[in-house]
């Protein structure tokens, strides 16, 4: 596997990750993870224009523009003959001496490298089990910070309660996944809760709402209640790998009939229908 590094392509053991990386003592940075279909970054310039927004808000600057980024990307993919898969990518405020104000001196430093990933065509057509659980998360959760700990602390509850997801909520008001996005369906809407500070705005659900207003579905976006949820004609999970899931329980209540509904399968069909339009237009 070659490894981006600061602009350069190498294997991964000769990448040198120092004791001291800010990343790694704080989580003093930012990232994203960006599917590949068909060899192709999907959705990559909305992608690249959140980690600017996440690198702004955490006061890092990005020596590197949009454009540069993307064509270090595309020969990352190109280098390790990447079809179908993910990339991961961070950026951190860099290697100094530990302590918590910023260095006086530092360059960020950029680590990218592939992830596989795969449709999960199983959960997507059956649909999957979620579970509540309390959001404890800092009051800037629309910055993709590497800070994942109150996230990978609710999805371990989750595994614990044989669930797929945990749905979070701050009170009763659902905010989001702990590794995606949570919409509902009352009736013809679809709804999900607003782009603020609460959520992070996922790439996902930006585009499932572009696809539902093509596909002639309304669509809100306003918080809902975990009782709005439970009383959902239907449910989906939204994330870069996992695309669009059907949630078919919470916590052992069936969520509308207990199978995936029309709205949800009928936006499962758009976005593959969407996946498979962009493999082919650039072939
Ligand atoms: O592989 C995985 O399970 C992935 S890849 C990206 C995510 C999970 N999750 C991103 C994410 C998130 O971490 C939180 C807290 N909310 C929403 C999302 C969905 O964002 P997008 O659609 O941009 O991936």
């Amino acid at each position: 596997m070659l490894v981006l590094w600061n602009g350069q392509l190498l294997p991964r053991t000769e990448v040198q990750v120092d004791l001291e990386d800010r990343a790694y003592q704080f989580g003093d940075g930012v990232y994203e993870v960006i599917r590949v279909y068909g060899g192709q970054l999907f959705l990559l310039n909305p992608h690249l224009d959140r980690l600017v927004r996440s690198a702004r808000a955490i006061r890092l600057d990005l020596p590197w523009s949009p454009s540069q980024l993307a064509n270090q990307l595309r020969e990352l993919v190109a280098a390790n003959r990447l079809v179908d898969g993910a990339v991961y990518l961070q950026v951190s405020r860099g290697v100094a001496p530990r302590a918590h104000a910023f260095p006086r001196a530092s360059q960020p430093v950029l680590v990218a490298y592939p992830l596989p990933a795969s449709r999960p065509t199983e959960a997507q057509e059956r649909g999957v089990r979620a579970t509540f659980v309390e959001d404890i998360r800092w009051l800037r959760c629309d910055i993709k910070s590497l800070n994942l700990l109150a996230n990978v602390l609710a999805k371990e509850t989750a595994v614990e309660r044989g669930a797929q997801e945990a749905i979070l909520h701050r009170g009763e008001t659902v905010t989001e996944g702990s590794a995606s996005n949570v919409f509902i369906v009352q009736g013809r809407v679809l709804r999900t809760h607003p782009a603020n500070h609460l959520i992070l705005d996922g790439i996902t659900r930006r585009f499932v709402l572009d696809l539902a207003a093509r596909e002639g579905i309304s669509t809100v976006e306003a918080p809902f209640t975990r009782e709005d949820l439970l009383n959902a004609d239907e449910a989906f999970f939204t994330s870069t790998t996992q695309e669009i899931v059907p949630i078919v329980e919470v916590d052992g209540h069936s969520i509308g009939v207990g199978v995936p509904g029309p709205i949800t399968r009928k936006l499962l069909r758009a976005f593959h229908a969407a996946v498979q339009a962009t493999i082919q237009q650039e072939v």
